[in-house]
Parts: structure tokens; sequence; C-alpha cells
């Protein structure tokens, strides 16, 4: 018989493609959803699994990281051989306005989850991984950052983020149990949440391709990080639960960008060529040339990015770059997609739903309007 999986944030980008990997390789697949009140499973919908049928290998339950008696009731029910802990608010900036609610779920769910199966006693068939954050890192004292680096982290979501770290080491030293963090950096896809930065461009992009959206308003686009595709990234956290001992590992690929070079590669996909001008909050970036019909809608000479004051972090990550030698060398994990490469795929991907909406819209049906973040 397969194993036995549960992932809490199923929901989510990672949660996604980690659920097709476990379902690839014959296991059972529990995930843990939140009440909405809409539906909020249309990253998962592809793999859902009738319930009824006595083979499901895809099953749901209703839970939260905020409510340990019914994480202990699902993990009672479910006996997993391995947890995967990806639930979380996950939004940097959202951890500003709202960081009791962050460490709730991002700091305490994960002490929660580790307490269950200490209650449970179940240290000895389950094992624990947790996403943690090259966040952690913040401030960075050393470039490129490894498993060494000393942790500064600089907002709500990496001080509690933090904290979920520290458990998982504290309860790995203190209880045997099998449990690993991974210090993931930036992952990205199609799937990648609309408010983060990399989605926020291609999106808004793809929507003043086609006529949906006039400008797009950044904030510090000379913030630089080190990008890779999620498909890539949950292969490593797999890989982590697979090995003799328990350890943390580093997940990157070793080369950094600015979020200005994602601007530049994105109008680049649509066949447009800019020039950023200005500096500080005026700094904008202009139309130079149309060189295809991917922008429909753009013209020479279009601002189509602003600064808003309104996206820059009370304190910013300025800089993050991975050493990922060791998974390479313990795991036999690499990246295999290149942030230039993500770009493409997640440009191609928005324009689509772009050129989708589009013709809605000329239709007068209903059409989604751009998403702040
Ligand atoms: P997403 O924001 O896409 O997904 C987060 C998931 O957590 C969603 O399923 C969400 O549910 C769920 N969730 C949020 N709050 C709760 C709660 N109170 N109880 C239960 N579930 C909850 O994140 P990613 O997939 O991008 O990231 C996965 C994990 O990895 C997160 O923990 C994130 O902090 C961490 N991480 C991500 C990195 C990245 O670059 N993507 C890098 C490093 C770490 P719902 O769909 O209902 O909102
Ligand atoms: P981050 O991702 O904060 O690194 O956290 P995000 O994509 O939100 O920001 C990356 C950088 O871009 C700058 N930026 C903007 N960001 C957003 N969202 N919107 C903007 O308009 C904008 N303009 C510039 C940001 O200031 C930042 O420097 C992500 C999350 O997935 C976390 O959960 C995860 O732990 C880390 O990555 C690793």
């Amino acid at each position: 018989m397969g194993k036995r999986a549960l992932i809490t944030g199923i929901t989510g980008q990672d949660g996604s493609y980690l659920a097709e990997l476990l379902l690839a390789k014959g296991y059972e697949v529990h995930g843990i959803k939140r009440r909405a009140s809409s539906f909020n499973t249309n990253r998962i919908d592809h793999i859902y699994e009738n319930p009824q049928a006595d083979d499901a290998r895809f099953i749901l339950h209703y839970g939260d990281l905020t409510d340990s008696l019914g994480l202990t009731r699902i993990l009672a029910e479910v006996q997993p051989d391995e947890i995967y802990n990806l639930g979380a608010q996950s939004h940097v900036a959202v951890s500003f306005e709202a960081p009791e609610y962050t460490a709730e779920v991002d700091a305490l769910g994960t002490l929660r989850l580790l307490e269950a199966i200490r209650f449970l006693k179940l240290q000895d068939m389950t094992r624990f991984y947790q996403a943690a954050t090259s966040e952690l890192y913040g401030l960075v004292r050393e470039t490129p950052q490894s498993e060494t680096t000393p942790f500064h982290p600089r907002s709500p979501y990496g001080v509690a983020k933090l904290h979920a770290y520290w458990s998982c080491v504290n309860y790995r030293e203190a209880y045997g149990i099998f449990a690993c963090n991974g210090i993931l950096f930036n992952h990205e896809s199609p799937r990648r949440g609309e408010t983060f930065v990399t989605r926020k461009i291609t999106r808004g992009l793809a929507n003043i391709a086609m006529g949906l959206q006039d400008c797009l308003y950044m904030g510090n686009i000379d913030a630089l990080r080190d990008w890779g595709h999620a498909r890539d990234y949950v292969r490593a956290q797999w890989l982590m639960l697979q090995q003799d001992q328990p350890e943390d590992y580093v997940i990157a690929t070793g080369v950094q960008y600015s979020v200005r070079d994602f601007i530049r590669w994105a109008t680049a996909e649509l066949g447009l060529k800019i020039a950023f001008s200005g500096v500080g909050l005026d700094e904008i970036a202009k139309v130079t040339a149309v060189n295809s019909d991917r922008a429909p809608h753009v013209r020479v000479g279009d601002v189509i990015m602003r600064i808003d004051q309104r996206y820059f972090r009370p304190a910013e990550v300025e800089t993050l770059l991975g050493n990922p030698a060791k998974a390479r060398a313990r795991l036999g994990w690499a990246p295999t997609v290149t942030a230039p490469e993500l770009c493409a795929e997640m440009m191609t991907e928005d324009l689509k739903t772009a050129q989708r909406h589009a013709l809605l819209h000329a239709h007068g049906l209903n059409t989604p309007v751009p998403v702040e973040g």
C-alpha cells in the first residue's frame, strides 16, 4: 500500500503542485482546506475525486491552523506517514496589517501540529515538513545565504516563521520527531497568488495588453530576489522527507535578479520595449517600441508602470540570494527552470486569461477587476 500524506495549505500554489506530485507517486493524499464563503479550490479542482469512491486517493478535510482540536482530530483520523505544513498567511506586506493573525497561523499553527504529533504519539511513524522561508534572513548578514547564515527577519511574517523554524528544530531535538525545515527562496508559477510581485506583473501586463487595465502600480522595483519554479521546489520538499536523517535545507537557484528585470522580461514577452525614467516615486516605464501583435491595446508612448507608495513595506528585505549546495549534494536536487523561463510561462498563461476576459468584456459579460497587492 502507498504512503499517506497530509498537506496543510493544499489549496495554495505549493499545495496544488505537491498534491499532484504525491498522487503521481501513489500516495493517498489528504488536505486541510479552510471553510470560505466562496469556492477556494480552483488550484486543485482538476485532481478532485469523488470522496464516496472506495478507491479515492484525494481526500479533503475542513480545518484551520488556528484550531488545535480540529487539527488533532484530523491527525488522529488520517494517521499520516508524512505531514507537509504549507498552510500560512503567506503575504509579507499583509503581515504588517495583520501581525497577530499571522503569528497565530504561521507560528502557533506549526506548534499545534508538532504538539499534536507528540500528543497522539505519532512521532515514530509521522515525518514533518515545515515551509520555512528565505524571509528568515531578512536583513542579510552574508551572501549567498546558506543553512548556516544568521537570521534577522524583517516582518511579522518573517518573525512568525522564525518561531515555526525553531519549533521544528526543538521538537526534533526534544522528542526525536523527523522534522525538516525547507528554507525555500521565492518560487512562482502560473498558479502564484495574484498579489505577489511576479504574478502581479504578468497578470497586470496581460490585462494592459488586452485593454483591461491602464497601468501597473508598483512598490520597490529594485528589490533583488532568487526566483525558481514552484514545481521544482515541491520536489525538494518531498525529497527532504525521504532521507535517513531529518535536516534543514536551503532551496534556491543561486541566481539573483531585480523586480525591474522581471518587468523587462515580461514586457519583452509581449513584444514591447520599455524605458524607465524619473526617480523615486516619480519613476515610470514608458513603451518605446511595439514589435508584435501580442499587445493590441498598447501604443508607443504609453506609460505602463508607475510607482505607488502604498506598495512599499515598513521594513524591506532588499536582497536575497540562496546557496543550494547542500540540497544539490545531499538530495540530488537542482532547479530545472530559470527565472526568465518562469516569467515567459507565467506571461503566456496570463495572456491567455486576459484574452478570454477581453472576449467576455466585449460581449458584455462579467470580467474580473484588477487586484490590489
Ligand atoms: P499560498 O498563499 O499560495 O497558500 C497558502 C495556503 O495556506 C492556502 O491553501 C491557504 O488557504 C492556506 N491557509 C491560510 N491561512 C490558513 C489557516 N488559518 N488555516 C489553514 N490554512 C490556511 O502560499 P504558497 O503555496 O506560495 O506557499 C506555501 C508555504 O510556503 C507557505 O507557508 C509560505 O509561507 C511558504 N513559502 C512560500 C514561498 C514562495 O515563494 N511561494 C517561499 C518560502 C516559503 P486559502 O486557499 O483558503 O487561502
Ligand atoms: P516576498 O514576495 O515578499 O519576497 O515573499 P513578493 O512577491 O510579495 O515581493 C517580492 C519583492 O517585490 C517587491 N515589490 C512588490 N511586491 C508586491 N507584492 N507588490 C508590489 O507591487 C511590489 N513592488 C515591489 C517587494 O517589496 C519585495 O521586495 C514571498 C512570499 O511567497 C513569502 O510567503 C515567502 O516566504 C517569500 O516569498 C520567500
